[in-house]
């Protein structure tokens, strides 16, 4: 159908996740980028997407959600990214650790490994899926990390273990980052004698929270694009470690039974 339709099809909502996500800032801008301007772009969280998701492609419905790789929703789904020719949603990009300052001299092993942890979208998303499929996160991440005992044997090689400090690993329920959080923490416990405490929080807290100390490390910085204004705002205060997985992509997500192809083809 015509572009109009789609719109009313959807009643002109995009279904977003947490108000603090990178994501919903640029969805925000495409919305002006795109002169979307009779529609909403609806904050909630990750886990209501999913809900929403999964209700209207039983139902063939229509839908618009916010989405990002890697995501198992991808693979339970038979999805397509509208085409993003204004680049709203940036391009390149990639998932960094960034720790708080000092942390390399206070526990220079879990530094050690957060400065080498890196994996791929394949890696994290049988974590991922696990999860989805009702597994605790910190028991999808033990399975995984036993499946891939050669891969973690790398990442700590030569890295003597800790003195069995708490090590605070701040993240956001994204699925994605549930999943990372809670291997990084698996290896900390088990294979370097860390204690660790996964910190839940928004956003901006997270950033927060390693730039200000409260939490060591976070494996959950989206950067350069997603996550810049936080960047910004605590230049300084913080470490980047570089990539722990590359290979992301943000946009607009819909059901592939969906007549639409292009953000463009949301106006009017
Ligand atoms: N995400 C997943 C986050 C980063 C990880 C794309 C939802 C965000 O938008 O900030």
């Amino acid at each position: 159908g015509g572009s109009g339709s789609i719109g009313a099809a959807v009643g002109h909502k995009i279904i977003g996740i947490d108000p603090g996500a990178g994501l919903m800032a640029a969805a925000d801008r495409a919305v002006t980028d795109y002169g979307l301007t009779d529609w909403t772009l609806v904050e909630g969280s990750s886990a209501a997407m999913a809900v929403a998701l999964d209700k209207a492609v039983k139902n063939e419905d229509p839908i618009i959600v916010t989405g990002w790789t890697p995501h198992w929703m991808f693979a339970k789904y038979d999805l397509k990214y509208l085409d993003d020719p204004k680049k709203s949603f940036g391009e390149d990009e990639e998932i960094r650790t960034v720790a708080r300052l000092g942390l390399k001299e206070d526990a220079p092993s879990a530094y050690a490994f957060l400065d080498r942890f890196e994996w791929t979208d394949a890696d994290m998303a049988k974590v991922m899926a696990a999860v989805q499929e009702g597994a605790e996160p910190a028991d999808a991440a033990a399975a995984w990390a036993e499946d891939n005992a050669a891969m973690i044997d790398g990442w700590v090689d030569g890295i003597e273990p800790g003195a069995g400090e708490t090590i605070k690993l701040a993240y956001v329920a994204w699925d994605s980052e549930i999943a990372s959080t809670n291997v990084v923490g698996w290896v900390l416990e088990h294979r370097l004698g860390y204690k660790t405490e996964l910190m839940q929080v928004e956003a901006g807290p997270m950033w927060a929270g390693v730039a200000g100390g409260d939490a060591d490390a976070m494996v959950a910085a989206w950067l350069p694009i997603t996550h810049k204004d936080y960047a910004e705002q605590y230049e300084g205060k913080y470490e980047d470690l570089g990539a722990n997985l590359k290979g992301t992509k943000l946009g607009l997500v819909v059901p592939s039974y969906m007549d639409v192809s292009s953000i463009e083809d949301l106006a009017g």
